[in-house]
């Protein structure tokens, strides 16, 4: 990973030396001092604004790619919260190659564990809630499964916003329920409360206002 590259180093005990500023004397620099904390994967964030005078792709755009934690929480921090998006609007966390849309190579025969949140809930836990999906994906927190994951999205909406988790395959059946059980553990959603998780074929073609679940946990 190119941002996570260390210069060449001459000296054999892997470290650098500098003078510090205060005293002059050499400080022995490790190299968890000055390199950032490589992810295992790039990942790209977009963000959907609702231009009713634009198609669905052409009101998409990439923010930004980042690799190493540190980049991750750089641009974390300097965006808005979900809840202080305005309606209409989608924020979308994708591995770099994957586009954040049913079309992709990676998610046309996927799917997606959807969160629907309920209209209290944006003060209460929307935030968190996208916070913790962001930790799952950049932490790489299913295991092996953890390659069947493609992105995660926040859809802002008044009627309720929603998260998701978008996976590959939804013929995948192990990896699949391996990513809902944790994910549902990961944000803290009671046992009695069901999640479901729907395929993207489905969802695009479906006639009225929900789609039925290929999975639930
Ligand atoms: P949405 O933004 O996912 O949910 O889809 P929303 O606004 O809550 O609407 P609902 O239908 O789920 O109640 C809204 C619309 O955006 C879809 O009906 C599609 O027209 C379009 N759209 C959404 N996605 C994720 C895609 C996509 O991946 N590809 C294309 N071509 N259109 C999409």
């Amino acid at each position: 990973m190119a941002t996570a590259e260390p210069e060449p180093i001459s000296n054999p005990s892997n470290s650098e030396e500098e003078k510090s500023e205060a005293t002059g004397q050499e400080v022995v620099l490790s190299p968890e001092d000055y390199i950032k904390h490589p992810l295992q994967n790039k990942w790209a964030l977009w963000f959907f604004k609702n231009d009713k005078s634009k198609t669905w792709q052409a009101n998409l755009r990439l923010i930004s790619k980042f690799d190493t934690v540190e980049d991750f929480w750089a641009l974390y921090n300097h965006i808005q919260l979900s809840s202080n998006l305005m309606s209409g609007c989608d924020y979308s966390l994708f591995k770099d190659g994957i586009e954040p849309m049913w079309e992709d190579e990676q998610n046309k025969r996927g799917g997606r564990w959807l969160i629907t949140l309920s209209k209290q809930q944006r003060r209460q836990d929307l935030d968190r809630f996208w916070l913790e999906t962001l930790l799952c994906l950049v932490g790489e927190a299913f295991d092996d499964h953890s390659e069947d994951v493609c992105g995660a999205v926040v859809n802002i909406r008044t009627k309720g916003d929603k998260i998701a988790i978008w996976t590959t395959d939804y013929e995948n059946k192990e990896a699949v329920t391996h990513i809902g059980s944790v994910y549902k553990e990961r944000l803290g959603v009671p046992a009695k409360v069901i999640i479901g998780y729907q395929s993207h074929a489905d969802t695009a073609t479906k006639s009225g206002s929900t789609t039925k679940n290929k999975f639930v946990v």
